[in-house]
């Protein structure tokens, strides 16, 4: 049988990418054609989106792929561009990280209360979901003038294809879908004065997305014609989807950017204590939810890093290994630390104030915050299956953070579990699999997943004891 070929678009939050997956029936190779940095612009109006700089990036990594089969496309979540009624794009994509949403969430809440916005769509308390940036926006020109919503994913898309939809993982973060049904929460967004209209019809992952337009044809030299296909737009439901995972007693951490920390389950968990510990419940592959907390991640470390100039992350790493253990932990779900800037001093300050030693030197900073990040991934991983009632043996870890191997190891002795460290590009790997799917070349999740565990090159770290010293650390910020 013939290997297909799948162009993969994974757009992160500081680096985009566009990887070819090669699928055969017991096959599967993905190769790099392109990276590109993808940098957010300080305007005069905020924090924006480079978004002509992602596309021509995207376009770029296209060219270099060559002949490929289909073209799917994932990125961040919440984030959106506006379209006028001629289809055009009303100004650059706003930030996630953006200030226009503070104080927002409580003039919501004065309409629709907390309680039920949680009962009614599953989604954790963030500030950027894209129903608080909608009304952060309610009485902006650029939203009077818009006919159409399109989130990130879905713009690319449009622009490469001409058609128009809202794929339903990404969907699911705007915090106006309800996970039980998995549609609009058409109650709420009327609640709230949200036109759903502004939104194009749903998706489904797997579902054609078009034709790369003749111009794109040109411009990328591809010969057409070369399907689109709607992946688990959503970056994070596309690395649940390739967690090379067998059953279901596993957790896993997608690491990047951010930490992703919980369960896949077959249905959501919408009760009270569970809103109160700030679980969400976003939208997966095949009627699966994504039950997880969202945890502040290596945005701690990039951010440090950025400030101290750009220090080679091959020495800082060991001497973060050298330095004690669990001096000093900040809570790395706090969302005191959304916005960029001034990090190793933030963090500084969190220490001092819950009366632990002051890290001062860049190795003391990494180190504190890779115990941070180790000890959120704990009480995530712990809370989950406790609020969920599904218990695990095994923690995956995919992303990024897999190539931090302190990380890894930190991660699996405060969880007390065996960690399986791998793929690194799980998201772009999930992608290509929703593609070859279409063309029958793998079966369900499972398949997939089997498929990844066969080809992809996995690390596994056992726990090392001293579970108590983790306890320790944890009453440290929850008594405090
Ligand atoms: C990870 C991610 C998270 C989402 C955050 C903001 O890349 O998609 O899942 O909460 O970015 O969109």
């Amino acid at each position: 049988a013939r290997v297909k070929a799948y162009a993969a678009v994974d757009l992160g939050a500081s680096s985009g990418r566009v990887m070819v997956g090669r699928v055969g029936p017991d096959s599967l190779e993905l190769t790099e054609a392109h990276r590109f940095p993808n940098r957010p612009v300080r305007t005069p109006e905020g924090l924006r989106w480079d978004v002509l700089g992602l596309y021509a990036g995207m376009l770029d990594g296209l060219r270099a792929a060559g002949r490929v089969d289909s073209v799917g496309i994932d990125s961040w979540a919440v984030d959106y561009g506006l379209l006028d009624a001629d289809g055009a794009l009303l100004g650059n994509p706003v930030h996630y990280r953006d200030s226009r949403t503070e104080g927002v969430a409580e003039k919501v809440w004065a309409t629709v209360p907390a309680e039920e916005l949680y009962a009614a769509t599953g989604l954790q308390y963030a500030p950027f979901n894209t129903l608080y940036q909608l009304t952060a926006a309610s009485h902006s020109a650029q939203l009077a003038h818009a006919e159409r919503l399109l989130l990130i994913p879905d713009l690319l898309t449009y622009w490469l294809t001409g058609e128009q939809g809202t794929e339903l993982t990404n969907a699911s973060t705007t915090q106006l879908v309800d996970p039980r049904t998995r549609d609009w929460s058409y109650d709420l967004a009327s609640r709230l004065g949200i036109d759903l209209h502004l939104f194009a019809p749903l998706r489904q992952p797997g579902d054609p997305a078009g034709l790369l337009r003749a111009e794109v044809l040109e411009e990328t030299g591809l010969t057409g014609p070369v399907p689109v296909t709607a992946v688990g737009s959503h970056d994070t439901a596309s690395a649940v989807a390739a967690v090379p995972a067998d059953g279901e007693r596993f957790a896993y951490i997608c690491t990047g950017t951010w930490s992703l920390a919980g369960l896949e389950l077959d249905a959501p968990v919408l009760t009270e204590e569970s809103r109160a510990a700030n679980f969400t419940n976003e939208l997966g592959l095949d009627g699966t939810v994504r039950y997880l907390r969202n945890i502040m991640g290596l945005w701690l470390l990039q951010e440090c890093v950025r400030a101290w100039g750009e220090p080679e992350l091959g020495a800082l790493l060991p001497a973060a290994g050298q330095v004690p253990a669990l001096r000093s932990v900040v809570d790395a779900g706090d969302a005191a630390f959304l916005a960029p800037g001034r990090m190793p001093e933030r963090i500084a300050e969190a220490c001092r104030a819950s009366g632990q030693p002051v890290p001062v030197s860049p190795a003391e900073v990494t180190r504190c915050i890779l115990d941070s990040l180790a000890l959120a991934h704990r009480r995530a991983i712990d809370e989950a299956q406790r609020l969920a009632d599904h218990p695990v043996d095994v923690v995956h870890v995919v992303g990024g953070g897999t190539r931090n191997a302190l990380l890894c190891q930190l991660t699996a002795d405060a969880c007390g579990l065996p960690v399986v460290a791998g793929p690194a590009e799980a998201a772009a790997l999930g992608n290509v699999l929703v593609q070859a799917r279409t063309h029958g070349l793998v079966g369900d999740l499972g398949d997939g997943r089997r498929l990844l565990t066969r080809t992809q090159p996995l690390t596994r770290y056992e726990p090392r004891g001293d579970a108590a010293r983790w306890r320790e650390a944890e009453a440290r910020l929850t008594d405090g």
